[in-house]
């Protein structure tokens, strides 16, 4: 009938799909959500509170993309890569525990898309790699790249042409004296630090 052809007919009023168990992405695939809202079942993947060791809404194999996605509320633990992975016009609406985390070395592309509201970190890179952001939105978060606490492996950040705006810690965090941060073209509002921990020489911004 007529309502069920408008809806068809109007993707963005779509309802959000509820994720009960991890999207996986094989390896090379592409993951191509054309605009669709998805969403952690809480009481399979995590609430998307700041408990440890909930499960990500999408687990991206070496070499896999994700794209055109939007990640509603509640996002449990995000995205995991394991290995290089592309993330091109991916919005997180509400972060979870985190929003993105480098499970095994790798390179993560990140372009365009969006983080909001992430009480604690955005991107957790878990392992030795780098991490390059471009054209991207946050908004409300406590830190938008935080190396693993307490390692010393060495990772690649940079951040360009992106806006960044209420940022409770940093934009950039390190405990590793080998790790590197840098920024280019990007605008901030209420950003306290740019870098954190990182060792002398290792940041750049212009
Ligand atoms: C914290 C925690 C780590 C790991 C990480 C993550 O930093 O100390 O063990 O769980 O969060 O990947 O979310
Ligand atoms: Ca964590
Ligand atoms: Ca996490």
């Amino acid at each position: 009938g007529l309502v069920a052809s408008l809806f068809g007919a109007i993707p963005a009023f779509a309802a959000p799909t509820v994720v009960n168990s991890t999207i996986i992405v094989a390896k090379g695939e592409t993951f191509d959500g054309k605009g669709q809202t998805y969403v952690a079942n809480p009481s399979t993947l995590g609430d998307g509170s700041q408990a440890e060791d909930q499960k990500p809404v999408f687990r991206l194999e070496a070499g896999a993309t994700l794209k055109n996605v939007i990640i509603g509320s509640p996002a449990a633990d995000g995205v995991h890569c394991y290995g290089n992975c592309s993330i091109s016009n991916v919005v997180w609406q509400d972060v979870g525990e985190d929003a993105l985390t480098l499970k095994s070395s790798g390179t993560v592309n990140i372009t365009g898309g969006a983080a909001y509201k992430a009480y604690d970190k955005v991107f957790q890179m878990n392992a030795a790699g780098t991490i390059n952001i471009k054209n991207f939105r946050a908004d409300d978060i406590g830190k938008l790249v935080r190396q693993n606490g307490g390692t010393t492996f060495a990772v690649n950040m940079t951040l360009d042409n992106s806006d960044i705006s209420n940022v409770k810690d940093s934009i950039m965090r390190t405990d590793s004296s080998t790790s590197q941060g840098k920024i280019t073209n990007t605008r901030y509002s209420k950003v306290p630090t740019l870098f954190k921990g990182f060792a002398s020489g290792k940041t750049s911004q212009s």
